[in-house]
């Protein structure tokens, strides 16, 4: 559980993006036709999804929903995703969730540039790899440490900062020799953990004792959909902090 549901009220109007194809690339057996994705705009596994969805040029309708009102608890939601969460993705009949697997799917599926989850099965081992270290620590100790500060206005917490920070010396270290986490081309890999990440900027924490994970940061945030994507996060104001 993401522990959105925790916090209080974040107000976004729905609104729907349809993004364009990439010029040139014509209809193939693999073009979507009509893919929805659910997300909420504070959602880290959400703001991953649309940005992979943008970083493999795959068109797909963006459905908000508010989490802090309950939208995400509708039977219509239900019928699509049982756990009711976002991020979900609709591809007709077929829905799925959980961010890693829907960013696999989408790009292996629809994806134009498969260096973003790549075909080697050695290469694709990796990225499994870091994707798994990506939900049982970076958003793990992450949440953990930013979480109770948020929402339940309770101050940092030094062991779970600990936990948190051997992840950055993880991450740190992974990224020696090569600019992305699998290596010189960006994967979902980066793009996942970079979402995750961005959790920190919301109390101000800082990255330089870690210098090539503050660099790799950079140059994620560098991305030209990079704003857009994860508007949600930096509009959010923690009531509980007064903001
Ligand atoms: N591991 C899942 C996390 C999904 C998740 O917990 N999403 C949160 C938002 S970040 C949510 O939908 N919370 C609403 C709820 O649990 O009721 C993923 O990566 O997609």
């Amino acid at each position: 559980m993401c522990g959105l549901c925790l916090c209080l009220c974040f107000k976004q109007k729905p609104e729907e993006v349809f993004l364009k194809p990439r010029m040139g690339v014509g209809p193939t057996a693999t073009t979507p036709k009509n893919l929805v994705l659910y997300i909420h705009g504070l959602s880290a596994p959400s703001r991953a999804v649309w940005m992979a969805a943008k970083a493999a040029n795959i068109p797909v309708t963006i459905r908000y929903l508010d989490l802090f009102k309950g939208e995400h608890k509708t039977p219509e939601f239900a019928k699509i995703n049982p756990d009711t969460t976002v991020p979900t993705l609709q591809d007709g009949d077929f829905s799925l969730w959980e961010s890693r697997p829907i960013m696999t799917y989408l790009v292996s599926r629809y994806g134009k540039n498969s260096r973003l989850y790549p075909k080697d099965l050695q290469q694709r081992a990796v990225c499994d790899r870091l994707l798994h270290y990506d939900l049982g620590s970076v958003y793990k100790t992450i949440s953990e440490y930013m979480y109770p500060q948020l929402f339940q206005a309770k101050p940092p917490d030094t062991d779970r900062e600990a936990a948190m920070r051997k992840v950055f010396d993880y991450m740190n270290r992974q990224l020696q020799g090569q600019k992305y986490m699998c290596g010189d081309d960006m994967t979902i890999v980066d793009i996942s953990m970079a979402t995750n990440l961005a959790l920190i900027e919301l109390r101000n924490y800082k990255l330089d004792q870690w210098p090539l994970l503050t660099t790799w940061y950079q140059r994620m945030k560098s991305l030209p959909y990079w704003a857009e994507c994860n508007q949600g996060l930096y509009e959010w104001k923690s009531p509980m902090m007064g903001e």
